[in-house]
């Protein structure tokens, strides 16, 4: 059974590689220009991202967050993800010096300039309550933190 899955999984594979290379034949144009791509060729995310985990079956959600920093707080404060989930914080510093730090995880961002972002990744493998803060200074201790939650 999972050899005949694994089969079926490679025949479409190698069609959606084959329909990538091919013509446009299985395009369908419409009147505003936009295409769709026919059933046939649509791969479903779970096809297409199920080579790079190590766990076939088991796709990780993104949590993406918009997280904005200023003299001397983060916004939002609190973060909540589940375990096995993949973080990806958008940091923006709006004004000051900062960072962004996440404790436990040894993530972080470089020190920004008012107006610059990054963005890290990480995965939540562990549960349980961490702090992200600005390593800048004392900023954290004049309350430029928040939470993590990884449930
Ligand atoms: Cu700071």
């Amino acid at each position: 059974m999972k050899t005949l899955l694994t089969l079926v999984v490679l025949a479409l594979l190698a069609w959606g590689g084959y329909a990538l290379f091919a013509d446009n034949d299985s395009e369908v144009a419409t009147p505003g220009g936009q295409t769709y791509l026919t059933p046939a060729t649509y791969q479903t995310p779970n096809t297409s991202t199920s080579t790079a985990t190590s766990s076939p079956g088991v796709i990780p959600a993104v949590k993406t967050f918009n997280v904005t920093g200023q003299n001397f707080s983060f916004a939002p404060s609190t973060m909540t993800v589940n375990k096995g989930d993949r973080v990806k914080i958008n940091f923006t510093n709006q004004a000051g010096t900062h960072d962004l730090v996440v404790e436990g995880y040894n993530v972080r961002t470089k020190v920004l300039q008012g107006g610059q972002s990054e963005t890290i990744e990480f995965t939540a493998n562990q549960s349980g309550t961490f702090e992200y803060y600005c390593s800048v200074g004392t900023h954290r201790q004049m309350g430029m933190k928040g939470t993590l939650k990884v449930n």
